[in-house]
């Protein structure tokens, strides 16, 4: 169903933001019911129990909460037809721990780097943006468990709709100078990133994530301090977070502050256990099986939606109708997106619109004129260069990450 968007109103106050927590803390939710004056307006998303808030947060625009403390907000799916840019006020919100930075003083912020390395460093903000080559990477960010609310069996975690992916333009320095810069000692093997935020319980482990040195060292992997042409928002990590282009939103740390080089792999709750796939193409089991091999989550598999159209809109019979949408994948390049106006029977080629690098969503379109009248399904199914595509029917796997089933929007031809 399209989402409204209220009209914007001024950025909570660092008082209001407390008392939201507040209220979420105090059991202002009851029993998955929402008591709360804030509340604006809300949305279904279209599975069994997905009616949401939209709520503002600081720096935000009204996004669709799934938790307060942490604040986990979705964008609502209208934003993706705005722009191939997803705006910052509308980016998602992802975080695993409640005590998260409300305020950080950029002239006392540092980032530490150290562990295995021949130099530790503390670098502070304006090193990082003086001392270093400034890049930029325009590069989707998405959640492992983006749209993990449609998993038929369901299954446990954040019932995201659509919503938890966005597409940004990050300047910032390549993480690889860093780490070049401090020198890697011999037998260094994995790199670790932490962040500022940190659990209530102090039993909870902190979120602290790892990449192979291999892949830090590909150059294109960065400390990011803008995101489109801004500081980052507070939420999205300000004032540095890991970039990770083509790989899920878990490895991408905000707030980061904390470098360690390892000469072992990280063994830690956020590696292993958590964020772990079926180790097989397509990384599912039979629904409601366990894996009997994992390995970690990585690159994104490709994705394409309808942003033009949802479920239920009503087009006019004999009347071309432009059909607009995204497509992205885990950086390979995708190469060709189809779309079906007969429920998948046949499918026609659609042009793909500006490239604005392997990372980035790409829009596609095509024109079709509705020659009857009735209920059609229209479905889109892309492919990358290296011939991955879509499945038509969902695949499963326990934690609901990584859907990529074909999209079907149906509408009302009259
Ligand atoms: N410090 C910190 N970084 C984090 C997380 C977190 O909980 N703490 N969550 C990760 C996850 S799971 C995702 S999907 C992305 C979400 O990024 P965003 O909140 O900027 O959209 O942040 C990642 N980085
Ligand atoms: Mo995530």
């Amino acid at each position: 169903m399209p989402i409204k968007h209220p009209d914007s109103r001024s950025l909570f106050d660092r008082r209001s933001f407390l008392r939201t927590a507040a209220l979420a803390g105090a059991g202002g939710l009851i029993a998955g019911r929402v008591v709360n004056a804030l509340a604006d307006e809300t949305v279904a998303l279209p599975f069994e129990n997905g009616e949401r808030r939209l709520v503002k947060f600081p720096q935000k625009r009204p996004l669709i909460l799934l938790t307060t403390r942490p604040p986990q907000l979705e964008t609502p799916f209208s934003v993706f037809n705005e722009g191939i840019f997803t705006p910052n006020d509308a980016f998602f919100v992802r975080y695993h721990h409640a005590q998260i930075p409300t305020s950080i003083d950029p002239a006392t912020f540092s980032l530490e780097i150290k562990g295995k390395v021949n130099s530790p460093l503390t670098l502070s903000l304006a090193d990082l943006k003086t001392k270093f080559e400034p890049v930029e990477v325009v590069a989707v960010n998405q959640c492992s468990g983006n749209s993990r609310g449609f998993s038929s069996p369901r299954v446990a975690g954040g019932q995201m709709g659509n919503g938890a992916m966005g597409n940004a333009r990050w300047k910032g320095v390549r993480l690889k100078d860093v780490l070049e810069k401090a020198g890697l000692a011999a037998g260094a093997k994995q790199v670790a990133f932490n962040g500022l935020d940190f659990p209530v319980n102090e039993k909870s482990p902190d979120f602290v994530k790892a990449l192979d040195v291999d892949h830090t060292l590909d150059s294109e992997v960065m400390l990011a301090y803008e995101m489109n042409g801004e500081d980052l928002p507070m939420l999205n990590g300000y004032p540095l977070r890991l970039v990770v282009p083509g790989y899920y939103g878990t490895y991408w740390v905000k707030h980061v502050n904390e470098i360690t080089v390892l000469d072992e792999n990280l063994a830690n709750f956020w590696m292993n256990p958590a964020y772990l796939i079926p180790d097989n193409t397509g990384a599912c089991v039979e629904p409601g099986t366990t894996p009997k091999k994992s390995k970690p989550i990585a690159r994104y598999n490709v994705r394409s939606f309808i942003t033009s159209l949802a479920d239920g809109d009503k087009v006019a019979v004999g009347k071309p109708l432009k059909l607009r949408g995204i497509t992205f994948d885990g950086g390979y390049g995708v190469n060709e997106v189809v779309v079906s106006t007969d429920g998948g029977n046949t499918w026609r080629e659609t042009a793909l619109g500006r490239d604005h690098g392997k990372y980035s969503f790409r829009e596609w379109t095509t024109t079709f004129t509705p020659d009857r009248a009735g209920e059609i399904e229209l479905k889109v199914r892309a492919s990358n260069r290296i011939g991955q595509t879509q499945p038509l029917d969902p695949l499963w796997n326990p934690a609901g990450y990584m859907r990529n089933v074909v999209e079907t929007v149906r509408v009302n031809v009259a």
